[in-house]
Formats: structure tokens, sequence, C-alpha cells
């Protein structure tokens, strides 16, 4: 932390600070935190803060560990599902490290950007354990994968350590843009009389808060009130309808996501008017990596088992792979295709929902993933092949999934790779985050002019969260994993998922997103919801370009 942004930090919270504390505080390990904590205990009728108002020997007892950058929340409070988990008081450590799944260097979890770590940072991050290639070159690192790395028994303790952990990482990236206040301080101000005062005259009633959106409901006059909390507390912030722009994007506001907001304090100090909302969001500037050179293939949702899936259009795709088509320009095309990536239901599984065996040719889930290894042991040698579950498939239901168990690996050649869901992969240089997409249901259900129709418009609601499946305790159940592994974070090139049966191709600052569609032609379920699948059509990205083309089949 520099002195200036020591010093701009203080005047944002209404404090002037002395040249002797500034250098005290830039010359401790842990600057942010202890600004943090200063403003935290700071007596409000200090104007100038002097050395003799940080109390370093309590900081340092009260966070012994406080080289984390999140140790904030680990001191008091709590959050969501209803029921205040970010605030919980029982958790003293919540620090899992930063990314356990990796085997190699980390990506440190948030940037001086504010947008947590820049992709321009992490083109170095390799898993050499995690890595497969094959002898043309065409190498796959694993990344990020909760495969081996799963710890949740499913106890209260571990959601709050799933809360915080989200919390920590998206705050974190908004941190960097706002000077948020914690909101103890702000219910401390109300119990002392209204609105923030400092001394020295004048009333400082513009501040910002980071929370975690634990309600959002409409007043009788049409506003939207939003209720966020932080490990410290909850406070309510108004978004005034009349401020068009703004009440239109709090109109997406959903549940369990982390957001800064940045307004007035009501005289009585009771709740923030909106002037502004931050989101963890993607950096306006980034730098892109120089990809690779040839072609990946996108495809999810096969479905193999199911009454429903085009056996004949699949196998005319294998035929493609194989370079066995007609046409020429198809030809010369798959000659170029080096990866095969699927994000999920490989097979249609059983049981998944209820008169499932009436909808289904191969009744056994080992005989749906045998043939599913018959159909990819004919994809020629050259192309590596990486594929994570979905709902349908034969691991546990809860997010994030493991990779399949090795009785169903142990079927298909040894040439493949299977990830988790969701995993973040790099296919020599350009990075992938794949994920089923189980959560576009719910983000369709709650985002005005998200639809089925266009999935790729929910993937840019994800990115602009930062996060793969921000509500949480609706469709998806997610498993209360140490780490979120939901964050997006580092940023992929390219965000890949499934799951809702219908293509959608976008880009949004550099990101590609690409919903991979099906090869299961419209089920009885789907005729019922009036959902319109556009199966048999594969995404191929150039990988130096990260142009799409639709291949229909
Ligand atoms: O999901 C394919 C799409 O259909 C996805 O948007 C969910 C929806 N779907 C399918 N079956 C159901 C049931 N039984 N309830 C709710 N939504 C459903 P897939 O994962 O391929 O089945
Ligand atoms: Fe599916
Ligand atoms: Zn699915």
């Amino acid at each position: 932390m520099k002195e200036i942004n020591v010093q701009e930090v203080f005047l944002e919270a209404g404090y002037q600070i002395s040249p002797e504390a500034v250098k005290l505080i830039v010359s401790h390990s842990s600057p942010k935190d202890l600004v943090c904590y200063i403003l935290e205990h700071i007596d409000e009728s200090v104007f100038v803060i002097e050395i003799e108002h940080i109390d370093l020997p309590s900081f340092e007892s009260e966070y012994p560990t406080s080289q984390k950058a999140d140790s904030r929340t680990t001191s008091e409070a709590s959050s969501h599902p209803g029921s205040q988990i970010l605030q919980n008081s029982e958790v003293t450590s919540v620090e899992a490290p930063v990314n356990p799944v990796v085997a190699s260097p980390s990506p440190s979890p948030s940037s001086p950007s504010g947008y947590g770590t820049d992709r321009s940072l992490n083109t170095g991050i390799h898993a050499n354990s995690n890595s497969k290639g094959n002898v043309n070159g065409n190498n796959i690192n694993i990344m990020s994968d909760i495969t081996d790395m799963s710890t949740c028994v499913g106890e209260y303790m571990e959601f709050v350590q799933y809360f915080r952990n989200r919390y920590s990482k998206l705050s974190d990236m908004i941190r960097g843009r706002i000077t948020a206040r914690p909101i103890e301080s702000l219910n401390r101000n109300r119990k002392h009389g209204g609105g923030l005062k400092r001394s020295g005259g004048g009333d400082y009633s513009e501040v910002s808060i980071i929370g975690m959106v634990s309600e959002v409901r409409s007043t009788a006059n049409g506003h939207k009130m939003l209720q966020l909390e932080d490990p410290t507390g909850s406070f309510l912030v108004l978004v005034h309808q009349a401020e068009k722009d703004l009440f239109e994007e709090a109109s997406k506001i959903i549940l369990d996501e982390v957001i800064g907001i940045t307004g007035s304090l009501t005289n009585d100090g009771s709740l923030i008017v909106a002037k502004k909302i931050i989101f963890p969001d993607l950096p306006n500037i980034s730098h892109r990596r120089e990809g690779t050179w040839g072609k990946a293939v996108f495809t999810s949702d096969v479905h193999i088992g199911s009454s429903t899936f085009l056996e004949e259009e699949w196998c005319s795709f294998l035929d493609f792979l194989n370079g066995k088509c007609d046409n020429d320009q198809m030809k010369e095309l798959s000659k170029d295709i080096r990866f095969l990536v699927i994000a999920g239901d490989l097979v249609d599984g059983i049981g998944i929902f209820p008169g499932q065996e009436h909808e289904l040719d191969i009744l056994d889930i080992y005989d749906q993933y045998a043939k599913a290894a018959e159909y990819f042991n004919q994809v020629p040698e050259h192309i590596q092949i990486i594929i994570s579950p979905g709902n349908h498939d034969a691991v546990r239901q809860a997010e994030p999934q493991p990779r399949f168990p090795e009785r169903i690996t142990s079927l298909f050649e040894d040439r493949i790779t299977f990830v988790g869901n969701p995993a973040l992969v790099d296919l020599d240089g350009v990075q992938v985050l794949m994920y089923h997409g189980r959560s576009i249901d719910d983000l369709v259900a709650s985002i005005p002019g998200v639809s089925y129709q266009e999935p790729e418009k929910a993937m840019i609601e994800m990115l602009k969260r930062r996060h793969l499946s921000p509500i949480y305790g609706s469709r998806v159940s997610i498993a209360p994993e140490k780490q979120d592994h939901f964050v997006i974070d580092p940023i992929p090139d390219i965000l890949h998922c499934g799951h809702v049966h219908t293509i959608g191709i976008g880009r949004y600052k550099n990101v590609l997103a690409i919903n991979s569609g099906t090869w299961q032609s419209q089920t009885e379920f789907q005729k019922m919801v009036n959902l319109m699948p556009t199966p048999a059509q594969v995404p191929i990205v150039d990988l130096s370009t990260l142009r799409t083309t639709l291949l229909h089949f």
C-alpha cells in the first residue's frame, strides 16, 4: 500500500492523517488490515489521526496472521441464506491455501487494479503434475479442479467458512475501486445519533460499503430496497426509482452476490440512498494472451442413453472429427482441430427425473458410459479430449462435482482427460473455464432480459459478478468447500457452459462466452416448459483469434 493511497482512504472516510502515522502504516507487513482496523476502532472525535491513535499491539494480537488480505472477514461477524452466516462469530480462521487444487504457484487473490488477478499475470501457471499432452504438442494443463480436494462433510460451520471465503474473494475485487467502511461503523454511528459526523465541523454523509446481498425487495413507493451484509453487520440500501439508470442496474441485482454501494447516509443514519453500484466485474482494459495455433471444438449435453439422443447427427460429427466429410472446406477445418471439450451431461443417467426410464434407450448407467467410451475411442488420437460432469452424470449432485470415478474413467482410453465441474484448464496457453451451467436456470428465473434462447447473456452476468453460481440455495446445490470454487479468478479466455441445451455465443470484455447446446432433441419435460433446444450444432474456436464458427450436423 502506498502512502498516497493510505491518505486517500482516510480522507474518504472523513479523517486526516499525519505523515508519521502514514509511514507507520505503510511500513507494516499488513497495511490494508491495519487501515481497516484503525477505521473500525478510531474514536469519532479524532480529526487528525496521529501515531498515538494507532494501537499496534492490540491490532497484532487481534490479527495474529494479519498478512492475509481478508483477515477482517474472520474477526467478528456473519451472512446469508437469510441467516446471517457471514457474521457468525464462532469461526476464527477460514483461510485455506489460495488455490488448493494447483500444485504449482497460485494466482494472487487480488490485483492492485481491484479486479482480482489480471489475466496478464497468470500466463505462467501450469500444474505440471496435472498436465496431459500428446505427440502433437496438444497439451492440457488442469489449473483448478475440485477432484480429490473436497473437504466438506456438510457441517454448519463449513457453510460459514464458505460464505466468508466467497465474501472475501469478491469484496477484494471491489475494494480496489472504492473505499468501503465496515458496516459495523455505520451501525455504531446510528446508535450515537444518526448521520456520520466528524469533529472539525460538517456532516460527512457520503459512504461506501461492500456487502453480500441478503434481501432484495420493492418498497410501497416502487423503489428498490436492498439489504447488504458484511462480516461486521448488515445495512439497508435504497435505490430510488427516479434514478433511471441506477434503478435498472438494481433490477438485475440477485441474492447472495457481492456488490459495492456508494451513496448518502440519511439524516437518521438508518439507510444509504445509493448513487453508484459497483460489481466485481472484469477489468475494462486487460491484456489478452496471444493464444495458440489450431482449433478447439466445444460441446456438452450429449445425453447418451436417452431415447432422444440424436445418434445419427452425433455419428456424422464423429465422422467430421475423423476428416470423413464430403465437403472439402469441412475436411480442411477438421485437420486443424486440437482439442475437444465437453462440459457435462455426457450420458442421460438414470433416476434423474421421475419417469426417466420411459425415455431411455440404455437403462444401465455403466452401459451408457460404455457406449460413450465406444464413441470417444473413435476420435482421432491427435485430438485431446477433456470431459467434465453435469447433473445427469454419475458423480455427486452437489457442486463442485469431482471427475468421474475410476470405475467409469477406466472404460475410456487413457488419453482422455477427466476433470471436475467447474474446472479451469489451459489448452496450450488458452485458458478455458468449464462449468456445466446449472445456475443458468436460476439466472434465467431471476434476471430480467436473460432467457434460455440467449444463454450467453446469463454467462455474461456470471462474468460481471465474477461468480459461476451467485444465487445460493436455489436449483444448484453447493457443497460448502473451504474455497469458493465458483469465483471466476483468474479471468479465463473462454467461459464454456452447457446444460440449457441452447447454443449461445457472446463476448464480454475479451472473454468469449460459449454455451455449447446439446445432442438431444426436445424432451417431454422441455415440451411442457416450452424449452426449444438447438441440438447438433457445434461451436469451433480458432485458438489464436478466438473467432468462433458454428457447425451444423
Ligand atoms: O437440463 C436441460 C434443461 O431443461 C435445463 O434448462 C433444465 C431443464 N430441465 C430438464 N428437466 C427438468 C426438470 N425435471 N425440472 C426442471 N428443469 C428441468 P438437463 O440437465 O439436461 O436435464
Ligand atoms: Fe443436459
Ligand atoms: Zn444438465
